[in-house]
């Protein structure tokens, strides 16, 4: 089998004004679609990062995927994950996922090996789970995402989009969207986007969402590296119980030398709460640190960035090998991504935590899976029995989505830029901020 032609499909899809310590979502999030056609016309197709260097980084290796093998990729582009250039040596920059300059190569080979999966599994007739190891699960559990927000859902002019949830910028609103997205998905774990309000704040928010929602719901924080090592320390403290039994403290902190810091002080207090990251670990060279300093006891893992679904598994190897905790990381997606990121975490089977999904914030209005929306049930998204990820193009809608893309003034996320326009001329990312 070869592959004949490689599509690149740059769209946008609506994102409600979401909060975090990177500023704000603006109206439309970018995605590109990517279909791998074989010289017997079946279709792979994937889903990444959006916007102008994601496809012209696709577009570069255009010549040495057309003409090839989907079967050899691995052969063919391994430098590309493992190779000079592949970012091994890479630390984080702390700037928005998918604008990271350090992980194109990964991020763009991650797209063509899904691509290529698909491919397969849609010749071979097998899903893509049972093609990188075989599944160890059928139903894969995903945790809510409530976000402070904004009152609206996205878009903009004749193409603005309802808002379910309304504004959400205190404790009491931020217990009525989980409530709601519970009601809605069935979840039965949180992870709550902080670092927008003061900490004090987002302690009464987790505080009231343990009261609510009881002990058995895991709860997680992640205000995206906005706190000192002194406010992570005292937060670990204040919630000691709240993120136990399951729940994790995610980026209190920017860079391990902190995180290992804030472990170390929450350790000497009798705290065992777990430092997740996925900004402080994003890929295989900087787990040697991590290990040493004990800075971090979960990695976020996200075929996206870190080399494809092959590359996760390795990491999921080498997590159970050193008693590291494996979740998952999401950036505002539809659900070609969606099945991806299910079909990996079928077949990891150190999976330690439910995954994050930003999935419920987008809308049928812009989904380009024929058929619809994934359905998330019970908190689960369910592998379906069928071949490839188990999701095809719905052309017409992929067409809105490129239509809204011409129409976007911007090329790349800038959620700090977003919030200057909207909320506040004068702000500025700080890390840290508290
Ligand atoms: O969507 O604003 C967001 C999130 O903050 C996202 O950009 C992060 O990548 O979900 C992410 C995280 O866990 O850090
Ligand atoms: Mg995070």
């Amino acid at each position: 089998m070869k592959i004949v032609d490689m599509r690149i499909h740059s769209i946008a899809i609506a994102d409600p004004p979401l909060r975090s310590s990177y500023g704000l979502h603006a109206p439309y999030a970018l995605r590109t679609i990517l279909e791998l056609e074989s010289d017997d016309g079946v279709i792979g197709i994937s889903e990444t990062y959006g916007g102008e260097v994601p496809a012209l980084s696709l577009e570069a290796i255009r010549l040495n995927v057309v003409g090839q093998d989907p079967y050899r990729l691995t052969g063919l582009l391994s430098s590309m994950v493992e190779g000079e250039g592949a970012g091994i040596d890479r630390s984080q920059t702390y700037l928005v996922p998918g604008e990271n300059p350090l992980d194109q190569t990964t991020r763009t080979y991650a797209a063509i090996e899904v691509g290529c999966l698909d491919l397969i599994g849609k010749s071979v007739g097998r899903p893509v789970c049972d093609l990188i190891g075989g599944r160890v699960r059928d139903r894969i559990p995903f945790s809510a995402y409530p976000f402070f927000k904004h009152a609206g859902g996205g878009g903009e002019g004749d193409d603005l989009r309802g808002d379910e949830y309304g504004e959400v910028l205190t404790p009491e609103a931020l217990v009525g969207e989980v409530k709601q997205m519970i009601d809605k998905y069935g979840f039965s774990s949180i992870k709550f986007k902080g670092g927008v309000l003061e900490p004090d704040l987002e302690i009464e928010a987790i505080k009231l969402l343990h009261q609510e929602l009881g002990a058995e719901i895991p709860l997680r924080i992640d205000p995206n590296s906005a706190w000192t090592v002194d406010t992570s320390v005292r937060v670990g403290k204040a919630l000691a119980k709240e993120l136990s039994g399951g729940g994790y403290l995610e980026d209190p902190t920017a860079g391990l030398d902190n995180m290992a810091e804030v472990r170390k002080q929450l350790m000497a207090e009798g705290i065992t709460t777990p430092l997740a990251t996925n900004v402080a670990v994003t890929s295989f060279a900087d787990i040697p640190r991590s290990l040493e300093l004990d800075a971090v006891q979960i990695i976020l893992c996200d075929h996206h960035y870190w080399g494809g679904m092959r590359q996760v598994r390795h990491l999921a190897n080498l997590c159970k090998v050193f008693g590291i905790g494996l979740s998952m990381h999401s950036n505002s997606h539809l659900g070609v991504s969606l099945m991806a990121m299910a079909h990996v975490a079928a077949a990891t089977p150190h999976l330690t935590y439910a995954c994050d999904t930003h999935y419920p914030w987008q809308s049928e209005i812009d989904e380009v899976v024929a058929g619809g929306r994934v359905k998330i049930a019970d908190g689960c998204v369910r592998i379906p029995d069928k071949p490839g990820l188990g999701v095809e193009l719905d052309y017409d809608q992929l067409a809105r989505g490129r239509q809204r893309y011409e129409k976007c003034p911007y090329r790349k996320r800038d959620d700090e830029a977003q919030m200057r326009k909207c909320i506040d001329p004068r702000w500025k990312r700080m890390l840290p901020r508290w």
